[in-house]
């Protein structure tokens, strides 16, 4: 017979099983990273109530095993201008990140431009985080600056910046391209929009409680000019 005589299997097709099904053995040397403890700061434009500049941070779940968090979704939001406009295109944004947290950044992205295409635009940065693999898959359209401050001094490079795409999530997306990471215990992630100045890192103190941290950043570096936020979280110690 001809190899295009071959019949053609169905994808669905389920394979026949002839050894036993077993646990998925945890990974040699890692325990999962229990959950975050985070911390944020905003503020709106002065002379503005509402803000346009949101955060999320929403635990999922990806498999149905043991009813634990597998993961979770970090996210900063900033809506185009500011104001009630503005404020209404983030919740809307971040209302599609927290119902949908599970999907990869890329899907998020993707899904935030088609819910926000006939509003405002926005630029997002996501962090997704995985808990049961130690690592954390990141991507940002816009200006919402991420980094990654390493809490071990052997890790290097100390510190790792979020590689930032021109365009706005509803507006004009770039070509989507998310990056992944090892975390580990006590490793520091922060989120911050363009009303925080650049630069804002360097004052950090490692130890500091991700509250204090994202406040000191908002009073040291935020500008007037613009809605404000920074999210600060760290990732804890492994579950027992
Ligand atoms: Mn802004």
């Amino acid at each position: 017979m001809k190899a295009c005589d071959r019949p053609i299997l169905p994808l669905s097709r389920s394979p026949t099983r002839d050894f036993p099904v077993s646990p998925i053995p945890p990974l040699p040397h890692s325990s999962p990273l229990s959950p975050i403890e985070h911390g944020v700061a905003t503020r709106a434009l002065p002379g503005e109530i509402v803000c346009g500049d949101l955060h999320v941070v929403q635990p999922f779940q990806t498999r149905e095993d043991d009813g634990q968090p597998t993961g979770v979704l970090i996210a900063a939001i900033d809506a185009l201008g500011h104001g009630e406009e503005a404020a209404a295109a983030a919740e809307t944004a971040a209302a599609t990140l927290r119902k949908f947290a599970h999907e990869s950044p890329i899907a998020l992205i993707r899904r935030c431009h088609q819910r926000l295409a006939r509003g405002r635009g926005a630029a997002m940065s996501i962090v997704s985080i995985s808990s049961r693999e130690r690592m954390m898959t990141w991507i940002g359209v816009g200006n919402v600056e991420g980094m990654l401050l390493r809490a071990s001094q052997e890790v290097n490079p100390a510190r790792e910046s979020l590689m930032l795409r021109g365009g706005a999530v509803g507006y004009q997306l770039p070509t989507l391209r998310a990056a992944v990471l090892a975390v580990e215990s006590g490793d520091l992630l922060m989120l911050a929009t363009d009303g925080i100045r650049g630069g804002f890192a360097e004052s950090v103190v490692p130890t500091s409680s991700p509250q204090g941290i994202a406040d000191s950043i908002l009073s040291r570096h935020g500008r007037d000019s613009d809605d404000a936020l920074v999210l600060v979280v760290r990732f804890l110690g492994g579950a027992p």
